[in-house]
């Protein structure tokens, strides 16, 4: 019995898991062009194909669960809720940027939405999202901590470290190991000796199965169930979601170790282009609905990138500060001139 992919998802949050993906997918494409223009620079590791994961998940969470993700980390970032102008603004590492200028690409931070990086070590993120989960287990709420992260990781002893203390102490945590069957360019066979990710959570003693990472529903169904057992009590959980990125690991990747053939063919899932589909098939979305939508997502794009290009470096003689917890601290050691400081 095959289960209908819209079963328990009404038209409108089916239209907002579309207009997710695509402003994750147009934020994107328009960076590509603006690091060729040299506007952001330094890394950039895109989503593009992935964007089901982050929209899926996202769908589940509330304003008070964490998310912790990786470098791929603005699809994460846009869909808990930080604003696209803050993004943006952070990848022109200007200092209305989510992390005032000074992480890039690799590092959005927003405390405000919970969003607690952007982390350029693989496996960085892990043992943050277990103590973010702590804490919240320690305070008697149900909120959970999410951390995203890429097959790679699985080879890091934190997160062997981490799956372990994470079971052990029952911590509301959900392990969302985004497999898109490279690490740069490393599969997986080439790294692990076992690669059935899931009997290696389970060797935890963790919940765990594997999930279709192109179908934003089969995603949204799958974290649902994950987060209600961790908000009861439940303990954590790892999904595997079964995902490909369409691009390059990043800007600086000639792409060389996988067939044309084999994105070809996984282009022809995109997560964007088929749940568009279902929706004009079940008339959810009208004729021209995508357009529009499609118009408004741009035009956001559009105003964040006005936004970034209108705001300001940061001076150089704030380049000390926010680097410690107390500012004044830091610059008073650095140099013998007195600046303001201020607390993060
Ligand atoms: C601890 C550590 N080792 C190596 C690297 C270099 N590195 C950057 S990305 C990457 C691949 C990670 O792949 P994966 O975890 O599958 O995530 P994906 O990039 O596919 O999303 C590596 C090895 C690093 N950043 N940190």
């Amino acid at each position: 019995m095959s289960i209908d992919p819209l079963e328990g998802i009404d038209a409108p949050e089916a239209v907002a898991l579309l207009e997710m993906m695509l402003r994750i997918r147009r934020f994107e494409e328009h960076c590509v062009e603006l690091y060729s223009a040299a506007k952001i620079r330094g890394f950039l590791h895109l989503y593009v194909g992935e964007e089901a994961v982050a929209a899926g998940i996202a769908a589940h969470l509330r304003p008070d669960d964490a998310v912790v993700a990786t470098y791929r980390d603005h699809g994460h970032a846009i869909a808990k809720g930080v604003g696209m102008r803050a993004v943006m603004a952070e990848m022109f590492a200007k200092v209305t940027g989510c992390s005032r200028g000074r992480g890039g690409s690799m590092h959005l931070f927003d405390a405000a939405t919970r969003f607690y990086g952007g982390n350029a070590i693989v496996g960085g993120g892990l043992p943050v999202a277990a103590g973010l989960a702590l804490a919240e287990q320690w305070n008697g709420t149900d909120a959970v901590a999410v951390c995203c992260f890429g097959e790679g990781a699985v080879a890091e002893g934190e997160w062997h470290e981490t799956m372990n203390l994470a079971s052990l102490w029952n911590l509301p945590v959900l392990f969302a190991c985004e497999n898109n069957l490279y690490a740069m360019g490393t599969a997986l066979a080439r790294s692990e000796a076992e690669v059935d990710l899931v009997a290696k959570a389970n060797s935890y003693g963790m919940t765990a199965w594997s999930v279709d990472g192109m179908d934003v529903a089969a995603v949204r169904a799958a974290t649902g169930r994950a987060l209600t057992s961790m908000r009861a009590g439940g303990g954590p959980v790892f999904l595997e979601l079964r995902t490909y990125r369409f691009r390059a690991h990043s800007m600086y990747d000639p792409d060389r170790y996988r067939d044309k053939s084999e994105i070809e063919s996984w282009k022809q899932r995109d997560p964007i282009t088929h749940w568009r589909a279902l929706l004009e098939e079940r008339g959810i979305l009208g004729e021209g609905a995508f357009d529009e939508m499609d118009r408004a997502v741009e035009a956001e794009v559009d105003d964040a990138i006005a936004f970034a290009e209108e705001s300001e470096l940061e001076p150089v003689s704030e380049l000390t500060r926010w680097v410690y917890s107390d500012g004044s601290t830091a610059v008073a050691s650095a140099s013998a001139a007195p600046v303001k400081g201020g607390a993060l």
